[in-house]
């Protein structure tokens, strides 16, 4: 059997579903576990999801935007804008261990490219390879131009992208785009895919942890 690769949407906090959802999928070290990003906020412990993902030798993770946001003001020392009241919560939940938790983080690239797949947090701007992308771009894009389409409406490459980052889309599954941000922190579910195989599993919250925004 080859090696499988076990692509994690949005965590956000949601540990309990996340470690369900590794049991569900049986992963083991022999698998390549991603996360999309967005481990951190919103939902019950930003901590315990970040605890999870240290002790998994076998998970890379990228960035998203609320890593970004966090790193932002951790590295300006409080000066790196404001914080969203659940941002903050993070933070100060993850207390005198703050700079532990961020080094960790801070190691975490923008996109993971394989063969297999692109791994981003949001979106792509059409045309621009993804080494030219912004990070603005790669963690919050969600549509582009003044008729708002899906950015992904736009990408013709055939190359797989795998993202996050929407939990209002739900599942996105198109012959080119898997987007994986099923809402678990908002009551509905956590999803991965499998590699070759691209198989789609979820499990369900155990409730909602935070209000739709
Ligand atoms: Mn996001």
């Amino acid at each position: 059997m080859t090696a499988r690769i076990i692509i994690f949407g949005d965590i956000h906090g949601c540990h309990e579903e996340w470690q369900m959802l590794l049991n569900k999928v049986k992963a083991t070290d022999k698998d390549r576990l991603i996360s999309v990003g967005d481990i951190v906020c919103k939902g019950p412990s930003t901590k315990k999801s970040l605890d999870l993902a240290m002790s998994l030798p076998n998970l890379h993770c990228i960035l998203g935007n609320h890593e970004v946001h966090l790193l932002r003001h951790w590295k300006h020392r409080n000066g790196g804008g404001n914080l969203k009241e659940y941002q903050r919560a993070a933070m100060e939940e993850l207390g005198s261990r703050l700079d532990h938790y961020m080094r960790f983080i801070d190691g975490w690239p923008r996109y993971i490219d394989l063969p297999e797949a692109l791994i981003i947090h949001a979106g792509l701007r059409p045309g621009i390879p993804v080494e030219k992308q912004t990070l603005e771009d790669l963690v919050h894009l969600r549509t582009i131009g003044p008729e708002e389409r899906p950015w992904y409406e736009f990408y013709e490459g055939e190359k797989l992208i795998v993202h996050g980052h929407w939990a209002r889309q739900g599942l996105v599954v198109r012959e080119n785009v898997i987007g994986l941000d099923s809402g678990c922190v908002y009551g509905r579910e956590l999803s991965c895919i499998i590699l070759p195989e691209r198989k789609i599993i979820s499990v369900k919250a155990k409730k909602a942890y935070a209000p739709v925004n």
